[in-house]
């Protein structure tokens, strides 16, 4: 490697380094907005939430109105659910640690004001939801704070709004480079006020509510979909059913008896947290790569035809991936980049209710994938590259399987010669890089899966930079 090629690489290191925020050993923090008790998802959202709870610095939960449920908010809900959750604790702490206690989630739940939207923005408007909010994101922490939105945005907006009218433009900026937004659709007027005053804002967001029908084309859909939302023939809907979800996870105690009946689709807001779980395929601050949440791509909405024609700032929105579905057909979509991982979050959240009423030896745990290079590797073109995730391992002593799995939508090549992976199923592969005029990146993942009830999967990411020969 002559010296400018080792500059070069040192620089983009250096880059990835920066723009990734922050190490992956470290906790993310997370607020959540839910307009619960609008209808049983939340709640399903919440349970499900509460069993990850241990993954996170969990920052508050703020119950806010919604285009759903205007003139009403209902910590009384989240406190139900903290309530069930802080009779399992202990038995979640027999299977990892670092949960939370019932009397900490207590401390940060929070009321938005009971007003919809735009309504309960400005002077005067101020609630415990939106001053709480502030003091998250103005403690003395570098890391940002994820605000996964399940109901309206006015809480978060009414935040940036007093910010915005009592600091420095440069103190506002400060503030707004703290926070990640992550919103299913727009579930009130606030949405496009944010994104248009607050242009520089972190924002992940799937269609809204206002144009017709949008939820039938929406990619958070793709988390259970159901008759009304199409059940996606690709997709096993068995796993997000009711006989399903009464099997693995409501007749699991206490916690368990809370997880209400579906009444339109299974935890519609879900897929805005399930991207922030460190399974080691998902990366938050790159909403384009693609994980349990689905992928997001950074457009100008107005491209868009479930966004305000007038919008110009690009955000995070639905990508679309082609995927081979259980039928055995390909299927291209925006939903299929969250369908496509359905059976492994599906079985992890069953796996995380048997934490919350059985001993350690009859629960299953996941396994632990790790590679035996860098996460990130150079080649040339036509050399071969090794790919190697043998040191992975089981906490059960599991049997483990392996899934080498190019993912072509990601990572700037674009096919002209198809990627070859030896042997996908082995622990130790080899792929051959491919032709490129200029350096282009390419994705692989290993998904390494346990043998244990039910199944578990971790991941691990491969970057491959591919160099001209
Ligand atoms: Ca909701
Ligand atoms: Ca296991």
């Amino acid at each position: 490697m002559n010296l400018i090629k080792s500059l070069l690489f040192a620089f983009m290191s250096f880059s990835a380094f920066v723009c990734h925020g922050q190490a992956d050993t470290e906790k993310r923090r997370v607020l959540i907005l839910t307009d619960i008790e609008n209808e049983p998802d939340d709640t399903q959202s919440l349970v499900r939430f509460l069993t990850y709870s241990n993954q996170w610095d969990i920052e508050g939960l703020v119950a806010t109105t919604s285009v759903h449920q205007k003139s009403r908010v209902a910590p009384e809900k989240i406190r139900q659910l903290i309530t069930a959750y802080g009779k399992v604790r202990n038995n979640l702490l027999l299977h990892e640690k670092g949960f939370p206690t019932e009397q900490y989630l207590n401390s940060i739940t929070k009321s938005a004001l009971p007003e919809f939207g735009m309504d309960a923005i400005g002077k005067g408007k101020d609630s415990e939801g939106s001053e709480w909010i502030i003091k998250v994101i103005d403690k003395e922490d570098k890391r940002p704070v994820w605000i996964p939105v399940w109901g309206g945005a006015n809480c978060l907006a009414q935040a940036l709004w007093k910010v915005r009218m009592t600091r420095s433009p440069e103190d506002l900026q400060k503030f707004v480079s703290k926070i990640r937004m992550y919103t299913i659709s727009d579930q009130d007027d606030t949405g496009p006020w944010i994104r248009k005053t607050f242009p520089d804002l972190f924002y992940v967001g799937s269609p809204g509510y206002h144009a017709a029908g949008a939820y039938h084309y929406a990619l958070w859909s793709g988390i259970s979909g159901d008759k009304f939302h199409g059940r996606f023939t690709g997709a096993n809907f068995e796993i997000v059913d009711n006989p399903w979800l009464d099997a693995n996870v409501r007749n699991h105690g206490p916690l368990g008896a809370e997880y209400p009946f579906t009444k339109f689709l299974m935890e519609g807001d879900t897929p805005s947290f399930l991207g922030l779980i460190p399974n080691g395929l998902n990366e938050p601050e790159h909403p384009e790569y693609g994980g349990w949440g689905g992928r997001y791509e950074l457009y100008t909405p107005r491209m868009q035809k479930w966004f305000y024609e007038a919008e110009t700032r690009p955000i995070y929105t639905d990508a679309v991936d082609e995927v081979m579905g259980v039928d055995g057909n390909y299927h291209t979509s925006s939903k299929a980049t969250l369908w496509r991982w359905r059976e492994a979050f599906q079985h992890d959240f069953a796996a995380r209710m048997d934490w919350t009423i059985k001993p350690f030896k009859e629960a299953n745990h996941p396994p632990k994938a790790l590679l035996k290079h860098a996460n990130q590797l150079t080649a040339k073109s036509g050399q071969a590259v090794t790919l190697n995730g043998s040191g992975s391992s089981d906490p059960d002593g599991n049997k483990l399987s392996f899934k080498w799995i190019y993912y072509p939508e990601v990572g700037t090549y674009v096919i002209k010669e198809p990627i070859k992976i030896e042997n996908t199923e082995a622990a130790q592969t080899t792929f051959v890089a491919p032709k490129v005029s200029k350096p282009e990146t390419l994705h692989i993942i290993l998904a390494v899966t346990d043998d244990g009830t039910p199944s578990l999967t971790r991941y691990q990411r491969v970057i491959v930079t591919v160099f001209p020969e």
